[in-house]
């Protein structure tokens, strides 16, 4: 998969995540198993919603033309996955949270790679020789919902750099920077070092950051690390962590924020930040 050579444009980042989505997600994951009675259930409640925003909002012609250039725009320019992400992924979230019992969970969001380098704990994520950003260390335990420590459970991490730029997405950083599956001990515990990430901002040169710029949005999303936790016979979770006091944390344009996913790191003796979080996992179903 080549992802890395991009020019540092919405539509680099767009096209790659729209390729990645394609290349992780065959069609039958998708769509092979849906009745006719479950489309026509789903489909027709989202006509309907279309449909009485018209009504309600007065759309001109004009206005539908707008929409149908900027829909075109939005394939075009690779950004669907993106634009879901940020604007839908989180209410979909929420659904699958109801039947969730063990660690909170969020979005997974546009930019996940599969198949990064495995470390055993204590790991240190892949970067660059001169990494930017403050050391952090992220420790902690996986248990079950008993509180027993689940040997050897993999996390599965990705993040942001110090300027907010993703490995694979971005121009010029190495494939694999800043992502790794992190395998933990025997007993569960697990000690991640990287490096504190930056807030993103969605591309403003894209059909999604133009959408934000007509609406007088703000296009942030607070600093956060991703993580896929799991292990077999449990139900993956997926989710990120954020840091108390950052920026657009209470304004995250993906409204993917919950307040037990914010750490709240402090420096250590060593001069590193420091931060503990455990997760639980949940027999798979
Ligand atoms: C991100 O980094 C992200 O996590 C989400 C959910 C959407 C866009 C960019
Ligand atoms: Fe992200």
């Amino acid at each position: 998969m080549t992802t890395t050579e991009h020019s540092p444009t919405a539509a680099g980042s767009g096209a790659s995540a729209s390729q990645v989505f394609r290349a992780t997600h065959s069609a039958t994951d998708t769509a092979g198993e849906v009745s006719a009675e479950r489309v026509d259930d789903v489909a027709r409640a989202l006509l309907r919603a279309v449909h009485e925003v018209i009504r309600e909002k007065n759309v001109t012609y004009s206005e539908f033309q707008a929409a149908k250039q900027w829909l075109m725009d939005v394939g075009e320019g690779g950004e669907w996955p993106l634009l879901l992400d940020v604007f839908v992924e989180h209410v979909i979230e929420d659904v699958a949270a109801r039947t969730q019992n063990g660690s909170v969970g969020s979005i997974q969001g546009p930019y996940y790679l599969p198949e990064q380098r495995r470390v055993d704990s204590p790991a240190t994520l892949p970067a660059r020789p001169d990494e930017k950003g403050e050391p952090l260390v992220l420790a902690g335990r996986v248990v079950d919902l008993d509180g027993n420590g689940v040997g050897g459970a993999e996390l599965d991490v990705w993040h942001a750099d110090d300027q907010g730029y993703y490995s694979g997405f971005a121009p010029d950083i190495p494939e694999g920077n800043l992502r790794a599956v992190v395998v933990a001990d025997e007993a569960g515990w697990f000690e991640i070092n990287t490096v504190r990430p930056a807030p993103y901002q969605i591309p403003t040169d894209g059909p999604t950051g133009n959408l934000i710029a007509a609406a007088g949005w703000h296009a942030w999303r607070p600093a956060h690390l991703h993580l896929f936790v799991q292990a077999p016979g449990y139900r993956r979770i997926t989710t990120q962590l954020y840091f108390a006091g950052g920026d657009w944390l209470d304004s995250d344009v993906a409204e993917a924020t919950k307040p037990e996913l914010v750490l709240d790191p402090q420096p250590g003796e060593d001069g590193r930040l420091h931060s503990t979080y455990d997760f639980v996992l949940e027999p798979a179903s």
